[in-house]
């Protein structure tokens, strides 16, 4: 499935803006995207179902074209029609999904597109809400609203809405391969696959990259390609290039298709103690992160994107991870665009035994799929991760994170697959049935938080044992995905004491330096970026205060300790 584009022949029409919607009977005004949460006091607590409206217009000279509606992303249940007709049903959120509607289109006249949510999060969905206290893994057992996850559950939809008109001759769907090019001989080697509409068989399809123009007849809807680019200039984090791949459907000389779509040629590879970008060691210095925002809730948000990214040049960041679901697709449009590296995360949090069944299996398969086939172009993307934190110590969960593993590598070869894992500590209770099927262990640790409260150094003592074993088990590249310590902004004192600025800033400061020196960590990521709301709880003041900057982006202490580290040390 492509992301819409508007171009001289695909016509998109964008329909964020004020929407109605109607909760039990009442009807006001709403923004499209955003989450309803945070836009009226009364739907704070929300969970719908809730009914979303916009009319719309299609002109009437696209009669006889393909209408496409796309949604970037509808948290989390939902049902779409247009005038009337069901056109689509989804379940998951933080992913896209689109429908034909064609045949159910007014040309001319209005059409009214009406949206029907709920985001009410069960036992064993993704992601997952109330959880039998015995089981919780992250949630405390009587947060509002109950989730097993530690981030406030907003609804809505949360994503851009486009109306996308084509003709019958399309691209429906473009793979990018780049991983045999030969950094050491300038060679780039770009492999590609071209999915396109039935209707396009017999016409021609139009390949340009690098001033190559390769020109194919289409005789089935799937093509291969390859195209090889001798002192190609490689996509690299201090200089991420960036070249625009061109492809037209023709007919003779007529234009009937066009899609554009800019791709970076780099290879990434790994071993037993080392992960490679372009042949080269690469570490990942960073952050897990959240996208949401006050008022707006979790929705696509323009600005916060920049200033993110502005941010974590600023601190000498060279990654994050989208944790814990897919984010908007223009963050990684940027981070292509500015070399920042993605582990892009399937929204699966708070998984249990719950979900350890055939049905679900089948639900998580599909989205680690959608999440591949959304991304899989992007050259920021440097691995994928399946989920976080799950109970991958229950036997169960083995079949079932297998089946996530083989899913991803069947699609793509070319990236490292990971799986975040918050046990696999020393204590055997803790062992990991399924990190043994991934490429690379991600791990969460709470040293100095969680366990050893207030005493960081014995914790890192500790710590180091625990990832000196983990390697020994595992013989893998480690990713340490989360450490951290909550700072409430502007609470200071000496010595450093749980909840300052400066317990935050000591704990990051030697727990980098410490796992910094473990030449089987390939990446350490603070958590978290910013602070973000969470569901009400005693462990919760409001927010999760564990971000390195405020919610709105002010910097604490750590901000400054960690830019004079990552810019100086390494
Ligand atoms: C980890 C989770 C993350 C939490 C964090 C914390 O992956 O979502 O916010 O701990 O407790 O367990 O701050």
């Amino acid at each position: 499935m492509l992301r819409p584009q508007h171009n001289g022949i695909r016509n998109v029409y964008d329909l964020s803006g004020i929407w109605e919607l109607e909760v039990k009977g009442r009807k006001r005004p709403i923004t499209v995207p955003a989450s309803w949460n945070e836009q009226y006091q009364d739907l704070c607590y929300e969970e719908g179902p809730v009914v979303y409206k916009k009319f719309f217009y299609v002109p009437a000279d696209f009669r006889g074209k393909k209408i496409r509606i796309y949604f970037g992303a509808v948290n989390t249940d939902c049902i779409v029609y247009v005038n009337g007709n069901k056109v689509a049903e989804n379940h998951i959120g933080y992913l896209p999904f689109e429908a034909d509607i064609t045949d159910f289109t007014r040309f001319g006249e209005e059409n009214i597109l009406e949206v029907k949510v709920e985001n009410h999060l069960k036992t064993g969905s993704f992601p997952a809400g109330k959880t039998p206290p015995k089981d919780l893994l992250i949630g405390s057992p009587d947060s509002f609203p109950a989730t097993n996850f530690d981030f406030f559950p907003y609804g809505g939809i949360i994503r851009n809405v486009n109306l996308e008109v084509c003709n019958l001759e399309k691209i429906t769907d473009v793979s990018v391969d780049t991983s045999t090019s030969k950094p050491e001989k300038r060679l780039g080697i770009v492999k590609l696959n071209v999915k396109v509409s039935e209707s396009s068989i017999g016409k021609i399809l139009e390949i340009e990259l690098a001033s190559k123009k390769k020109e194919i007849e289409i005789v089935k809807d799937s093509i291969d390609t390859e195209f090889k680019i001798e002192n190609v200039r490689f996509w690299r984090l201090n200089a991420p290039y960036l070249y625009k791949l061109k492809l037209k459907i023709k007919d003779s000389e007529k234009l009937l298709d066009y899609y554009e779509l800019k791709i970076g040629i780099r290879t990434i590879e790994w071993d037993e103690k080392k992960l490679y970008l372009n042949k080269e060691p690469i570490f990942l210095k960073g952050f897990g992160k959240h996208e949401e925002f006050p008022i707006l809730g979790q929705g696509t948000f323009y600005p916060m994107m920049i200033k993110d990214f502005s941010l974590l040049k600023w601190i000498g960041a060279n990654s994050f991870r989208t944790s814990h679901y897919p984010y908007s697709e223009e963050w990684l449009d940027l981070a292509d665009e500015l070399g920042i590296l993605v582990i892009d995360e399937a929204p699966h949090v708070g998984v249990t035994r719950y979900h350890y069944n055939p049905e679900t299996e089948k639900l998580a398969v599909d989205n680690v799929k959608r999440m591949i086939e959304r991304d899989k172009n992007h050259p920021s993307v440097i691995m994928w991760s399946v989920a976080n934190e799950p109970e991958s110590n229950h036997p169960d969960a083995e079949s079932f994170f297998k089946a996530l593993y083989e899913t991803a590598k069947q699609l793509d070869k070319t990236r490292p697959i990971t799986l975040v894992s918050c046990l696999d500590q020393p204590d055997a209770r803790t062992r990991d049935v399924a990190l043994k099927y991934f490429d690379i262990v991600s791990i969460n640790r709470y040293y100095g938080w969680y366990i050893f409260q207030g005493r960081i150094d014995e914790g890192l003592k500790a710590l180091d044992k625990d990832v000196e074993e983990l390697y020994q088990r595992h013989k893998k590249p480690v990713v340490v995905t989360e450490f951290g310590a909550d700072a409430i902004s502007g609470y200071h004192y000496d010595p450093p004491q749980m909840f300052s600025e400066e317990y935050q800033a000591e704990l990051v400061e030697k727990t980098i330096k410490l796992l910094r020196e473990k030449d089987f960590i390939v990446g350490i990521h603070v958590w978290a970026f910013a602070d973000f709301k969470t569901p009400q709880n005693i462990r919760r003041p409001i927010y999760n205060h564990k971000g390195v900057f405020t919610r709105t982006r002010e910097p604490k202490l750590t901000a400054h300790v960690l830019r004079k580290f990552w810019n100086n040390a390494f």
